[in-house]
């Protein structure tokens, strides 16, 4: 081994062809949250868009209030899938509360991953700021209690006030962080797995909302806050709210944090007390489909686990074919041609594989983009090279990259910066590992 490095910023490698990366990044138009408040006082709901982001907002007295809201985010998000432990390329997931059983119901807490692995919904739950008391559950969580059961509805088991200030959007149980912190951190998770997931949207319903305390705030999965929502849930006085947001640019959420009111509940915080107290329970969560945070190799529906593929080389047009391991469905596509080959990556930067072949004769890649079903092209090698891609500049996307057997180079472009590098290692006759089946 020659063990020679080197990196060079240009190269005698052509790369004239396009290149189409989706920056991930995002920037958010502020909506215009003033607007929204002044629409509520006359409507029932409105609705907000940019270019980035559809933001669902409603409140009223009664579940006709936020209905159409509630529904048109649905819509935005796609059909509902089952919580029946797989794991999907889009929809959405609900959760309403109503199936939870007594025994995980008021006065018992429920446990924070109830909906990741009791009932797979892709969602843990957190409280902060709870003092943690041992040998208790530390950051207990409450779902309020059928009428069957005896115990008061809508917690009144934690304060008899409460079963007539709050509102069931879904009857008949709602949810509430209690009784140490008013505030909810909500994760993702591929559902019945510890593989941490992201969302395209969130939303949820809120009861009895007095004040502006009350807000979301979304979180990516490089941990920056992002800029939509920007205000406070709309106010609706023993009535119901909600808000919903979906991003349409590729942006993920990786964490929701939801501040309620200005109290938890408890026995004394009756809400509106000294005109201060603002106490606001949940009911329906909304959210896209939980996908995996990073991409994993072979991994084309996003589930963070590798699926069975295979390319079977045609005479002309060659085809793919992939069994789902989330939903255990297959998928048959034609892409490539005679003498291609056949690479694993995520180029887009969806964390889903995508449909991707090297072409010797004319050194370039095509590929099918999974997030928007896009064809590109790229230009980057020669006959005779070994495709060899992956992410070579940490940035979570994969990189075109090529080994060059009568040179020992590793050539790169960085998916990052579009830098290209040239870098020694290896001699004629070595296999590089990626790539290594060709
Ligand atoms: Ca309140
Ligand atoms: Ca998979
Ligand atoms: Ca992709
Ligand atoms: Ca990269």
């Amino acid at each position: 081994m020659r063990g020679r490095m080197a990196v060079a910023k240009s190269l005698s490698i052509s790369n004239n062809g396009s290149y189409i990366g989706a920056n991930m990044r995002f920037i958010s138009n502020r909506v215009n949250r003033g607007l929204v408040a002044v629409w509520f006082s006359v409507a029932a709901f409105a609705t907000i868009g940019s270019a980035q982001a559809i933001e669902r907002i409603a409140a009223g007295a009664t579940p006709a209030s936020i209905q159409a809201a509630v529904d048109q985010f649905r819509a935005d998000l796609g059909g509902l899938n089952p919580n029946n432990g797989q794991s999907f390329k889009n929809g959405r997931r609900e959760i309403n509360w109503d199936g939870v059983p007594d025994g995980g119901s008021s006065p018992n807490s429920i446990l924070p991953d109830f909906f990741n692995f009791n009932s797979p919904r892709g969602v843990m739950f957190s409280s902060t700021a709870g003092p943690f008391v041992q040998g208790t559950i530390a950051q207990p969580m409450q779902v309020s209690a059928s009428a069957a059961s005896g115990v008061p509805t809508r917690f009144g088991n934690i304060n008899p006030t409460y079963t007539n200030e709050f509102k069931a959007f879904s009857e008949q149980r709602i949810f509430t962080t209690t009784p140490e912190s008013n505030v909810l951190e909500i994760t993702f998770f591929i559902p019945r797995t510890n593989i941490p997931a992201t969302v395209n949207g969130f939303g949820a319903v809120f009861t009895d909302v007095d004040t502006p305390a009350t807000h979301m705030q979304f979180y990516d999965q490089n941990g920056r806050i992002l800029l939509t929502p920007s205000g406070s849930i709309p106010t609706a006085d023993k009535g119901l709210s909600f808000e919903g947001v979906t991003f349409t640019d590729g942006t993920r959420i990786s964490r929701v944090v939801i501040v309620l009111g200005n109290a938890p509940l408890s026995v004394g915080n009756t809400d509106g007390l000294a005109d201060i107290i603002d106490v606001v329970a949940m009911d329906d969560f909304i959210y896209g489909e939980p996908r995996a945070l990073q991409h994993h190799p072979a991994d084309f529906d996003g589930d963070g686990t590798a699926d069975l593929s295979i390319y079977r080389p045609g005479n002309g047009q060659s085809q793919w074919f992939i069994i789902n391991s989330g939903s255990n469905t297959i998928d048959v596509r034609s892409f490539g041609l005679t003498g291609d080959i056949p690479v694993d990556g995520d180029f887009d930067g969806d964390r889903l594989s995508d449909f991707t072949v090297f072409r010797p004769t004319t050194g370039e890649w095509f590929r099918l983009n999974s997030s928007n079903g896009a064809v590109s092209v790229q230009a980057w090698g020669q006959n005779g090279d070994k495709p060899v891609p992956g992410d070579y500049d940490k940035d979570g996307k994969t990189d075109f990259a090529v080994w060059r057997p009568s040179d020992g180079n590793y050539y790169i472009i960085g998916s990052s910066n579009q830098n290209l590098q040239k870098t020694g290692w290896g001699q004629p006759g070595d296999i590089p590992i990626a790539g290594a089946a060709q």
